[in-house]
């Protein structure tokens, strides 16, 4: 077709006031088939959100069909989770929408903000790891690196969280049942994968034909969502599989009468995109899981290949062309599943695909932690994809021989280094299959990368050094400053201009503004406003009342012994009885929030969770406290609750055992939001050190290198807690039922955990120094001047924390990428053509 000529056959979309009010009014009526006069909010929401999904529609095309053009390499970003959050308050700061649509709504007497709480978020991740997929997919975007993301369209995403008498209770999340606005879905893209079955083999050695027949399948379709990059042309695709049943029933079952019968076996096979597993940083290992990983990674490289063959033939120019990158090791199955395309569908020579395979995968770390290693059991692995088994096996052969070949026979080498764990029941090492397969292995901060080649890749990084290195993360400032913080977004636009949406280091320039006469004032006063916000929230959701003067000490994130929320509330409580014991001192106010959800199965983070609500409840509901101090936990942590909670936070608790987090992310969020962070020297805190300076940080507790000192000298957690009275004091009330009069052995446990069970995270160690940081919090919020000068210092050194940062350095170092250059606007177009015209005076 003539593009041109077809170009002018679809409407160039207005973005004035009244033809918004016209195509939000005509999706009203002809999209979701509503009358006006008795349409909901939610019909609203679904019909400007169609009429603001036009405007993407256009950019996708033209950046779709430049991709082609271009030939450019495109970058397919595998993760089981991308934790997205809501779309379309995102969608118009994208488009510069946001007045337009507050206007044309208004004007249709519909409240915008209402709106906005309708949309349910997009939960399809646990925490850090699915949002810094979905803040990559941002900064993809926005700087225009070709990328796909791939991942499953899961219909229950991350459970909702509520809180019963004090305990977690979880809820599912069917997060469709309204229809999403946003989604296409794609009946026609849809791929079959396999399980199970047995093998064929015909012929010898290298010229041996291996056929996997006798399977169970399933369908994967595919469902699209529009990426926007902002302040640019460009798009990107995030595709999300769906599993769909081969055949809608089983037609002998039926025609003996067996309705139900007939269906069962579609919903079995369709359950594979049921549910994400809550499961954060450990492996549930269960055979749900490994299907799950494979259903997505098959279809996945089913697609890329079938978009690759479109336009090339043959494989040379596969690594030129593609790049895959593997979010941690759940999609690792797109090794042997490429090579399994490659060697059996396209015959392509084994060697010959085992080059190409290094030169397109990649692959990021993101924990140390030796529970949340994935490993799967070689029976199961065999029965669920004995294909796959097959080939890691051959792939495991090559490689003993090749390091064998360079370093001579070592037998303890071959044992540590082997894809096959055989110390127990015999295991598949998903990691270490990872590092062998790829060119580039990378952890998430300095640290990090550094333990990652110490401790659990010390091996592969003494064969292989050249193939580690670091790629610090980072957040996307357009939903974590522009969309979650409006105020101080408006604030630093007047000191700094706009620019820094997209280059954030301009934030430096706040630097030149701390002198300026009532700037320290107007950062306050957002402050302020932003802490009502939040204390309006727990008001209207859980009824207890907080003083926004103040200092809001604040904790989100999962709830993890490593995380230490425990280190936090050991505080809170010697607090709570320093200040019974000595009401007339004169007290920081302090309102202490924590929010996070802990994994279903995860006992001591459920406990961890009781009892910082049992606290709460003695705490706040002590006459003789009052405003001196007031704990909440607030209920169902998501993204949309962290864009409230962040920007009201005065002080933010990074405050893992050093060495254990491998970077986070949240600790920018805040600091970005101006909060001053209270941390250890662990993960991006170091960064974050660096970049604000000591001065504008509170450092507490012992480093790494401090760890495993105390450690191997022999840790002996009784001995600290015999020698500090105000710790044992504190001990002692959560042991001896402080908290829980109703039942006074309630939290024996945690009171074992660290005292007499080894405190393996070190939470007595850290004590002391914990809690004489938080007094230098207090000395410093005395002087609001002095604090508010130092968190201008915070969110002035965040630049370097952009995830656009974070990608540039992917695309330039792993990926090598190139943008893709996009035909200017259509209107800007003939513009440049006429003055073009003018100068050249035809
Ligand atoms: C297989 C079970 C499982 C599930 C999730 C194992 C491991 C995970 C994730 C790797 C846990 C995770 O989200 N890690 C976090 O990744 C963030 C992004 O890099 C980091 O900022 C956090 O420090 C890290 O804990």
């Amino acid at each position: 077709m003539d593009l041109t000529q077809f170009e002018h056959q679809y409407d160039h979309l207005a973005r004035d006031v009244a033809s918004f009010k016209r195509a939000i009014s005509n999706k009203l009526v002809y999209s979701v088939g509503k009358d006006p006069v008795s349409a909901r909010p939610e019909d609203w929401l679904h019909a400007v959100s169609y009429a603001v999904r036009d405007h993407l529609v256009e950019r996708w095309m033209k950046t779709t069909r430049a991709q082609y053009a271009q030939d450019v390499k495109r970058v397919y970003y595998l993760s089981m989770e991308f934790l997205i959050g809501r779309t379309f308050s995102n969608a118009l700061l994208a488009l510069e929408l946001m007045p337009t649509i507050r206007q044309a709504l208004g004007e249709l007497d519909v409240d915008v903000d209402k709106l906005f709480d309708l949309e349910p978020d997009a939960a399809l991740g646990n925490g850090g790891l699915g949002r810094l997929a979905a803040c990559f997919l941002d900064s993809m975007a926005t700087i225009g690196v070709p990328g796909f993301g791939y991942g499953i369209r899961y219909d229950y995403g991350m459970f909702r969280q509520t809180i019963v008498d004090g305990r977690q209770v979880e809820v599912p999340d069917y997060w469709l049942n309204q229809g999403n606005p946003w989604e296409f879905p794609r009946p026609e893209v849809h791929y079959r994968v396999r399980f199970g079955g047995y093998l064929e083999t015909t012929g010898q050695g290298v010229d041996s034909i291996v056929r996997w027949v006798g399977t169970d399948d399933v369908l994967a379709m595919a469902y699209d969502t529009i990426i926007p990059g902002y302040g640019t042309q460009a798009t990107n695709t995030l595709r999300l599989w769906s599993a769909k049943a081969t055949e809608e029933m089983n037609l002998k079952a039926f025609n003996q009468g067996n309705y139900f019968g007939a269906v069962e076996g579609k919903n079995h096979s369709e359950n594979v995109s049921r549910v994400l597993y809550p499961d954060d940083s450990t492996l549930s290992g269960r055979e749900l899981r490994l299907r799950q990983e494979y259903f997505f990674v098959s279809a996945s490289l089913q697609d890329l290949v079938h978009r690759y063959l479109r336009t090339h033939t043959g494989f040379e120019a596969l690594p030129d062309k593609v790049s895959i990158h593997l979010n941690d090791t759940h999609p690792v199955l797109a090794i042997p599943e490429l090579m399994r395309i490659l060697v059996d569908e396209h015959r392509v020579p084994w060697a010959q695909a085992w080059a190409l395979s290094q030169k397109v995968f990649s692959y990021t770390n993101h924990t140390l932690m030796h529970e949340a290693l994935e490993t799967w059991p070689v029976d199961l692995f065999g029965r669920v994809l004995p294909r796959h088994l097959r080939i890691i096996f051959d792939i495991n052969a090559d490689f003993l021989a090749a390091i064998t070949k360079k370093n001579g026979h070592q037998p303890e080498l071959m044992r540590r280094v082997s894809l096959i764990d055989e110390s127990g029941e015999r295991r598949v090492r998903m990691a270490y299959l990872a590092v062998v397969a790829s060119h580039s292995i990378n952890g998430v901060s300095a640290l990090h990368s550094e333990l990652m080649k110490e401790s659990i890749f010390a091996d592969f990084a003494r064969l292989w050094p050249e193939r580690f290195n670091n790629k610090t993360n980072g957040v996307t400032p357009r939903r974590w400053l522009a969309q979650a913080n409006p105020g101080l977004a408006a604030l630093i636009d007047q000191r700094v201009g706009r620019g820094w949406r997209r280059h954030l280091d301009d934030l430096e320039g706040l630097r030149h503004s701390l002198d300026l006469p009532g700037f320290l004032g107007a950062f306050r006063k957002v402050k302020r406003q932003n802490k009502e916000r939040l204390a309006r929230y727990v008001l209207k959701h859980m009824g207890v009342t907080l003083n926004p003067d103040a200092l809001f000490d604040v904790q989100v994130k999962r709830i993890h012994e490593y995380k230490r929320q425990l280190l936090n509330l050991l505080h809170v409580v010697s607090r709570y009885r320093a200040i019974l014991a000595n009401p007339d001192a004169q007290w920081v106010p302090r309102v202490v929030v924590f929010a996070g959800k802990a994994a279903s199965a995860y006992h001591m983070a459920k406990l961890v969770i009781k009892l910082i609500n049992d606290v709460a409840r003695t705490v706040n509901n002590d006459p003789r406290v009052g405003d001196r101090l007031k704990v909440v936990f607030i209920p169902n942590y998501s993204v949309s609750l962290a864009e409230i909670i962040i920007p009201a936070a005065d002080l933010s608790e990074q405050i893992s055992t050093a060495g254990t987090e491998a970077s986070g992310t949240g600790n920018m969020k805040f600091a970005l939001n101006g909060a001053l962070t209270i941390g250890t020297m662990d993960g991006a805190n170091v960064e974050i050190h660096q970049q604000v300076g000591a001065d504008n940080i509170f450092i507490f507790g012992n480093t790494t290198p401090e760890v495993a000192e105390i450690r191997a000298r022999g840790y002996q957690p009784r001995a600290l807690y015999e020698g500090n009275a105000e710790l044992k004091a504190t001990l002692d009330a959560i042991r001896d039922g402080l908290f829980s009069p109703d039942e006074p052995g309630r939290f024996q446990q945690i009171y074992d955990v660290l005292v007499n069970w080894g405190d393996h995270y070190l939470l007595l160690a850290d004590y002391a120094s914990y809690v004489a940081a938080q007094a230098d919090v207090d000395m410093l919020y005395r002087n609001p001047d002095a604090w508010a000068r130092k968190a201008v210092l915070n969110v002035a050194g965040m630049g370097v924390f952009s995830s656009d940062r974070t990608i540039a350095e992917y695309a330039d170092q792993i990926w090598h990428s190139r943008p893709v250059v996009l035909p200017l606007p259509h209107t800007v177009q003939l513009a440049v053509e006429a003055s073009a015209a003018v100068s050249s005076g035809s």
